[in-house]
């Protein structure tokens, strides 16, 4: 299927690239290792290569001028780099690898456990506004569940019966959708259709049995949900097969297993809540099966590329593909899920990111809406 023929020349990572690699390592002393024999196999001095040349600088700065200008939310300009000096524009790009992958104070997508009352799995999400740091010093108001952009991850299996309490401690009414899970009508979270808007203190308890196939499905605000959604109030809501393991769903071994929601407007281009250089890489090791959730909570369309390999897209809406197609960049709308495989053959930090650039990247270097496969 995959009909990759071209195998990687020996690497010599960029020195950012080292960088990158060792920092996702420390503390994992067997992989430090590897990688550091990886690098000598690669025969890297540790001083870096292929700098910037002032060429390559007035090339840079004349594509950059062509594009059309665009401010992301946290203010980064996309566009003409009128008043930004060639060395800002390198200054600045070089920057932001350099803090990659940069800490903030909280992350989202964390697995939140069931209590069991009775064989029920019960979980409780609380609807809060916050401040949410996207990136380093960058903060916005936020509307999240249980604090954190995405909201936590919910993980069932086919059958369960699942209890949802959502508690709101907002200042405004607020619901919640499940988007994609076949429910019974009165838990479908749409106001006045379905339910009552759930009122500043108060709660509503969504309870249903999962009868769709594994896959992922998003809880999400579905009350003035443009600012609700867009601030954040959005969330993982796994239908896993028994024992967690995506191999038998895929008919293949999966070793690395990642959620990635799109984000726009409030909380500016983010990818799980942050935007680049606070984004979470993906890390692999060579060999490894990676297969990668995706699910645009965004309002505008997000075309995900790949740098370096092409992937697999395996299922749609939580429904596997009879046809599976290989692809590398792959149009998100708001609203689709995608599941995607990637077979990590070739080591290296590979861009991922989407490819409206004005997303990504300005005259002072990349933002928003980027992240890296990293192999080792
Ligand atoms: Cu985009």
């Amino acid at each position: 299927m995959s009909g990759h023929t071209y195998r990687a020349e020996p690497h010599v990572p960029s020195r950012g690239e080292e960088r990158i690699m060792r920092v996702r390592l420390r503390g994992v002393a067997v992989g430090a290792a590897a990688v550091v024999l990886m690098l000598v196999a690669a025969g890297c001095s540790g001083d870096g290569v292929g700098g910037g040349t002032s060429g390559d600088a007035a090339v840079a700065a004349g594509t950059a001028a062509g594009a059309t200008g665009a401010t992301g939310a946290a203010g980064h300009t996309a566009g003409a780099h009128e008043g930004v000096s060639v060395q800002e524009m390198l200054d600045g790009h070089a920057a932001g690898v350099e803090a990659f992958p940069a800490e903030t104070e909280a992350v989202g997508n964390q697995r939140l456990e069931p209590a069991i009352e009775n064989g029920v799995k019960v979980f409780e999400l609380v609807a809060k506004e916050v401040r949410w740091e996207t990136e380093p010093g960058v903060f916005v108001d936020a509307m999240a569940f249980n604090g954190t952009v995405p909201g936590p991850e919910l993980r069932v299996n086919p059958g369960d019966r699942v209890r949802i309490v959502v508690r709101n401690e907002m200042s405004q009414p607020t619901t919640m959708h499940l988007h994609g899970v076949t429910v019974p009508n009165g838990m479908d979270g749409v106001p006045y259709i379905t339910q009552d808007p759930i009122m500043p203190g108060g709660f509503f308890t969504y309870e249903f049995e999962v009868v769709d196939p594994p896959g992922m499905y998003v809880y999400h605000s579905h009350f003035n949900s443009t600012e609700q959604v867009g601030r954040g109030m959005y969330g993982a809501f796994y239908i896993e097969p028994e024992g967690g393991d995506w191999g038998g769903v895929y008919d293949r071994r999966i070793d690395v297993e990642h959620t990635l929601f799109l984000g726009d407007g409030p909380t500016g281009y983010v990818l799980n809540g942050k935007g680049f250089p606070a984004t979470d890489p993906i890390v692999a090791e060579v060999g490894d099966t990676v297969l990668i959730h995706l699910s645009n909570d965004g309002a505008q369309i997000h075309p995900m590329h790949l740098h370096g390999y092409h992937f697999e897209v395996v299922a749609e809406d939580g429904f596997v593909l009879e046809q599976p197609y290989m692809a590398d960049t792959l149009m998100v709308a708001p609203g689709q899920r995608f599941d995607i495989v990637v077979q990590a053959e070739y080591p290296g930090v590979w861009a991922y990111h989407c490819h409206i650039l004005p997303h990504v990247e300005g005259p002072e270097g990349m933002f928003g809406m980027v992240t890296a496969l990293v192999v080792q």
